[in-house]
């Protein structure tokens, strides 16, 4: 039996207590699940109307929430900082076409799924966090920092465990210290990809944006939000990648995340979905 959600929210690998009927039309989707979904206990007792609307049983005559995982993972992760569940990245982007979501490659003419491994500084990325800090410890950052309009939802995934985590930072603007609210939204930093430059601050639109590959402080304000950040490591969380098939679902516009030191494990591989999420509520 594969584990497909059906539209009450369950998945067929759930305890038989809470197990669903199985739906008529698995074989259909089975590609579409061709891998774990985690059996958590159901949070919503029904899927929102714009997944029933979109359900696939519109065409295959079956009734599936194919946009629940997902649904429910980026939920809680904008409501949280980050949430993390276990499933294969192909269906979760699947998944992803069916919710407001628009997929974005970090640099333009690349793939939309990005396979990241440690590199050394001289294979890397002009103005990459691999090009300054090669397989070691990564410093907090955002994802997309270079792009003018950065993604909202960033999900990792790694099919196979590894020892080095991804550590994990949650700021929280409107509680930080005055002082230092203003060095985070009037601190411009030179935000350079290597084609093109422009100033932004730390803090705008609601937002955090810091990856010290690609931005240097122009002013002394940025200069000491360039050291918060590199201060706040310390009170990060590892999150560890302990189980085939997780995923770990980032608000990016909360949380700052880091990769610790990998120089030891060059075989450690993680592959990243980024999203923009079409209608963003205001903070
Ligand atoms: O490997 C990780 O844990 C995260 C890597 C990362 O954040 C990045 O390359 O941007
Ligand atoms: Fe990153």
């Amino acid at each position: 039996m594969g584990e497909v959600r059906d539209c009450e929210g369950y998945t067929a690998s759930c305890p038989p207590s809470t197990r669903a009927p199985a739906p008529a039309s698995v074989a259909v989707l089975s590609w579409l699940t061709a891998g774990h979904l985690a059996c958590e206990p159901r949070r919503s007792a029904q899927p929102s109307a714009r997944v029933a609307r979109t359900c696939l049983a519109r065409r295959t005559g079956a009734c599936m929430a194919i946009g629940n995982q997902l649904t429910e993972l980026v939920a809680a992760a904008r409501k949280d900082g980050w949430a993390s569940g276990t499933g294969k990245l192909e269906v979760l982007r699947v998944q992803a076409q069916w919710l407001e979501l628009t997929p974005m490659a970090s640099r333009r003419g690349q793939s939309r799924v990005d396979v990241l491994r440690p590199v050394d500084p001289g294979d890397a990325p002009r103005r990459s966090l691999s090009a300054t800090y090669g397989s070691g410890a990564q410093p907090l950052h955002t994802d997309g920092a270079h792009l003018s309009s950065p993604p909202d939802i960033v999900i990792l995934s790694a099919e196979s465990p590894s020892p080095v985590p991804t550590m994990l930072w949650r700021g929280d603007h409107w509680r930080t210290p005055y002082e230092v609210r203003e060095n985070l939204a009037h601190g411009l930093f030179i935000v350079d990809d290597g084609t093109a430059r422009f100033l932004a601050p730390a803090f705008g639109s609601g937002r955090y944006r810091f990856d010290p590959g690609c931005m240097r402080p122009a002013d002394s304000r940025a200069r000491r939000a360039f050291a918060y950040f590199e201060e706040a490591l310390a009170s990060a969380i590892a999150f560890n990648w302990t189980e085939p098939d997780q995923v770990l679902v980032l608000d990016n516009r909360a949380v700052l995340h880091a990769r610790a030191d990998a120089a030891a494990t060059p075989e450690r591989e993680l592959k990243r979905l980024m999203f923009r999420v079409k209608k963003v509520e205001r903070r």
